[in-house]
């Protein structure tokens, strides 16, 4: 009897201990400093973020518990030696500041999560995550800075193309008992690569990321435990130019020859430590198979002359020097905040000719960035030679002219030994052809792959539409973004530039941060921006300042405050503003000080940049009526930029500031009304699309007048751009969003979906797989004129998510905290589909149009909420799953708004459905 109770009463006890910890509940991406599992972090306090996943609806996040352990086996007994938040009341996810014990240098924290949510449900412990400590304290460091500080044998760094071999240094060092871990610390500049006992650590490429080298350089942290055994064990490296030994004489800045520092620390089973050092024990050579690199003209291997086993013990020295213990670059060795540069993604030829007898030209269907792996067969000493362009001329031969003097030139030569296999290490290329030369026989098309190369970060987006010139133009935008990362946002990725040119990532970056997670890439420019910035506060145009440009405008270093706040909007970061914020009010002031005259900001450098040319061969348009006057600019910036500051003076509680600046912007506000609206007319400046299109985005026109100054954008660029691209690149930043939001989203997809001169689709028209650098790309002046520059995008990526798709996050709730769901249904677009991993989890828009309806399908991420803006007469008309929405569990009516019917939700899956 008491076993048949029991028995009944067994479904109440297992559905009790469901409620207790809910299946539906699961814990993921858990992410330390924005990253999966790091290693070598060199912050006190962290910040720990993840993301809830349940099937359920209007869930949120009321309570968390964090537990550090310093093992994961303490972890997984609760012991959580280093900290245990206990259960904290709050629906904060994201950006949870470690606030445990102190941590020392070389750290290994194990964490986990579970959390509590407002309709009363508890979840589980969330797997492990971890990250560890780096080096925190520079007297760490017991390593030295080591290299060789002169030309070795055949350089000649005096050329104009300065190509360095690389240096290759090694030490053997014995191990005498068990080794619980193993840590080694490096940076190696240029360019390094870490070995130890012949095998490469960590599959990074191109690191450590480029910095001002003279004020900061990074180091990266790996654990090589599994690396050492018990006897002899050797490490090594080679070094690179890199962005370090300039790429040209004499105009690009020379940091010296390549140098090192490594530090292997040693913690036994026995509970003692070692370490192994770069010091003046080391030897040196540079009479390796690299014989030549940079990264504009390409590497140079001879087989003939590896130097096989020189990473293992037991290697034979004597031709090898003595390092020499060299000056350190800079004050700051910090730890690498961003992910490094990676293989990620492979190409394979679409097709080989031979245009010539023994010159074969690939074409690799795709413009993209990095190297190809090579396979030959053949004798000793054969050279196989690859040069690498964007386009053919009409003789089938490479396209070089655009490339200025970047040689792009990598040479293999055959060691002789069966089939060979070879990919460069210091060098990257911007291409879609290949030219090989001296391959032995005929090469067949496996005979090369593609190696796409950039900073390893996760696709966040995805992005299709009903519209095939739209989906092409987004892919080709894909491949831009990701061929124009390299540890820092390079202006193109061919000629003798790759520059990070802040004027084209100023709006470009909240695009591409749809496609891709580019916060902590960003995040770490905005810190090369402030080490560049000068003393008395002027701000470069590139950064890091391989080219030393301090024109002081206001347009190109305007990215460094636009950017902030887009990391704290898209990602709820506060810390890049909070860091640079006396920086930038450095700044502010400085342009004020030198260049405001009467509140006008009299300073510009470029213009509105690469302005649609009126004649097919220039450059820049020479048509005074199609260029948007610099003080102009200069002003509108100026105050946008005062708006911008004044919220970071709130957010950082620098009350006085925001005063002042408010002050100050009024007074602006009003000089610039003053001097530039044509009361009259109703437009700005000489009424450039561009002029009146900023003075509407940056809040500038007097309330009454919004309406005639945007009809003149419409009108202007109806007219005389015949509906066209009416801006250059910075108009753009802003063209496609004050179209849309004036009403007129359907002369933006006009321009979206052109294919005729001047746009995007026209571009692609024209064989594009990337983004051009000027409109005309196939018919302009070569001497600038790259094949794959993102700059020209402006807001259109940001359109395709936030308005085509609807997917915006609301700044009053940074993170997607709060989203803004309001897509466009607009013209002949029949589907939309778009999702966007956001730092809450998957957020999700799918819309259709049939006939007279409008379904949409959407996700909003568990702790989280939407405003929802279904494309409707009347709250009547809408359904969500079928069901008449009154009643609905979970939506709730707002207000009707301009044509769309506004609803709130919480997490989940929505259906939507409007029309009769
Ligand atoms: C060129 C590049 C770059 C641009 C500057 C002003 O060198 O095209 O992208 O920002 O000019």
């Amino acid at each position: 009897m008491i076993k048949r109770i029991l028995l009944l009463l067994l479904p109440v006890v297992l559905i009790y201990s469901c409620k207790q910890t809910s299946n539906d509940l699961t814990l993921a991406h858990l992410r330390c400093e924005f990253r999966e599992n790091p290693s070598g972090i060199d912050l006190s306090n962290p910040r720990l973020s993840w993301e809830i996943e349940s099937s359920g609806r209007g869930i949120e996040q009321s309570a968390y518990q964090l537990m550090v352990a310093s093992s994961e086996d303490a972890l997984n007994n609760d012991e959580a030696d280093l900290w245990n938040s206990e259960k904290v009341s709050s629906d904060q996810s994201i950006n949870v500041a470690y606030a445990g014990k102190p941590l020392s240098s070389g750290a290994q924290c194990y964490w986990k999560v579970k959390v509590w949510t407002k309709d009363g449900k508890e979840s589980g412990w969330s797997k492990p995550a971890s990250w560890s400590t780096g080096l925190l304290q520079l007297t760490d460091w017991q390593a030295k800075w080591i290299g060789l500080d002169s030309a070795f044998g055949w350089e000649k760094p005096k050329d104009t193309l300065t190509r360095l071999s690389a240096r290759y240094l090694r030490k053997e060092f014995p191990v005498g008992k068990k080794v619980k871990r193993a840590t080694a610390y490096i940076s190696g500049l240029g360019l390094y690569e870490l070995y130890i006992n012949g095998k490469k650590i960590g599959d990074q490429v191109l690191a450590p990321g480029p910095t001002e080298y003279n004020k900061r350089v990074f180091y990266n942290t790996f654990d090589v435990t599994a690396e050492l055994k018990e006897g002899n064990n050797a490490i090594g490296a080679i070094l690179g130019n890199g962005r370090f030994f300039h790429m040209r004489e004499p105009n690009i800045t020379n940091y010296g020859y390549p140098k090192m520092i490594c530090q292997l620390n040693l913690v036994y089973d026995d509970g003692s430590t070692g370490n192994v050092i770069t010091d003046d024990s080391w030897k040196l050579t540079a009479a390796g198979p690299i014989i030549a690199n940079n990264e504009y003209d390409g590497e140079e291997y001879d087989a003939t002359k590896e130097l096989t086993g020189w990473a293992q013990p037991g290697y034979n020295t004597a031709n090898w020097l003595p390092v020499q213990l060299v000056q350190e670059p800079a004050d700051l060795l910090v730890a690498q905040p961003n992910n490094n540069i990676k293989v990620m993604d492979t190409v394979k030829a679409v097709s080989v000719k031979e245009i010539k007898p023994g010159m074969f030209i690939y074409d690799m269907g795709q413009n993209f960035v990095g190297w190809v792996h090579l396979k030959v067969k053949g004798e000793k000493g054969a050279k196989v030679s690859m040069r690498f362009a964007e386009r053919l001329k009409d003789d089938s031969t490479l396209y070089m002219d655009n490339l200025r003097s970047a040689k792009v030139t990598d040479i293999y030569t055959l060691k002789g030994e069966g089939t060979e296999e070879w990919e460069p290490r210091f060098t990257y290329h911007g291409f879609r052809y290949v030219e090989v030369t001296g391959y032995p026989g005929k090469p067949d098309l496996s005979a090369i792959e593609g190696r796409v190369v950039y900073d390893e970060m996760e696709t966040t987006g995805q992005f299709e539409t009903s519209n095939e010139v739209i989906n092409k133009i987004y892919r080709n935008a894909y491949w831009g973004i990701r061929g124009n990362y390299r540890g820092m946002p390079t202006d193109c990725p061919q000629r003798d530039e790759r520059m990070g040119w802040l004027g084209d990532r100023a709006v470009g970056a909240r695009g591409e941060s749809f496609i891709f997670d580019n916060h902590m890439l960003y995040a770490k420019w905005l810190q090369d921006i402030e080490d560049a910035q000068k003393p008395e506060g002027s701000v470069p145009d590139v950064a890091p300042t391989y080219w030393k440009i301090y024109s002081d405008n206001m347009t190109w270093p305007a990215a460094y405050l636009i950017i902030a706040n887009l990391l704290y909007e898209q990602y709820g970061d506060d810390q890049p503003l909070r860091k640079h914020y006396a920086s930038m009010k450095k700044w502010m002031y400085y342009m004020k000080d030198k260049y405001m005259k009467d509140y006008i900001l009299t300073k510009d450098t470029y213009g509105d940049w690469c302005m649609p040319p009126e004649s097919p061969e220039l450059i820049h348009s020479k048509d005074p009526a199609r260029k948007t006057a610099g003080d102009y600019l200069g002003t509108a910036f100026y105050y946008h930029l005062l708006t911008v500051m004044e919220r970071f003076a709130t957010i950082t509680g620098n009350t006085a500031d925001v005063s002042a600046f408010k002050e100050l912007g009024e007074k602006v506000k009003l000089a610039f009304n003053d001097k530039f609206l044509n009361k009259k007319e109703g437009y700005y400046a000489n009424n450039t699309p561009t002029a009146n299109i900023f003075s509407l985005a940056y809040g500038l026109t007097p309330s009454g007048s919004q309406d005639t100054v945007f009809r003149h954008v419409v009108d202007k660029t109806l007219q005389d751009y015949n509906g066209h691209i009416s801006t250059g690149l910075v108009g753009a930043e802003w063209l496609m969003r004050v179209l849309t939001n004036y009403g007129r989203g359907d002369l933006a997809y006009q321009l979206a979906t052109n294919t005729t001169y001047p746009s995007w689709g026209y571009m692609a028209e024209h064989g594009a797989t990337t983004i051009w650098e000027l409109w005309n790309g196939n018919t302009a002046d070569p001497a600038m004129n790259s094949g794959n520059h993102v700059m020209l995008l402006g807001d259109l990526v940001v359109w395709y998510y936030e308005n085509l798709a609807g997917i915006k996050p609301d700044p009053s709730a940074p993170g997607f905290k709060k989203i803004i769901m309001k897509p466009l249904p607009v013209k002949d677009l029949k589907k939309v589909s778009a999702s966007y991993h956001s730092v809450h989890g998957w957020i999700r828009s799918a819309w259709e149009k049939e006939g007279n309806t409008f379904n949409w399908k959407i996700t909003v991420p568990v702790n989280t909420r939407a405003a929802v803006y279904v494309p409707a007469a009347s709250e009547q008309q809408v359904k969500e799953g079928n069901a008449v929405i009154s009643g609905n569990k979970g939506v709730k009516f707002v207000k009707m708004d301009g044509g769309y019917a506004v609803f709130e939700v919480g997490s989940g899956e929505y259906n939507f459905s409007a029309g009769e």
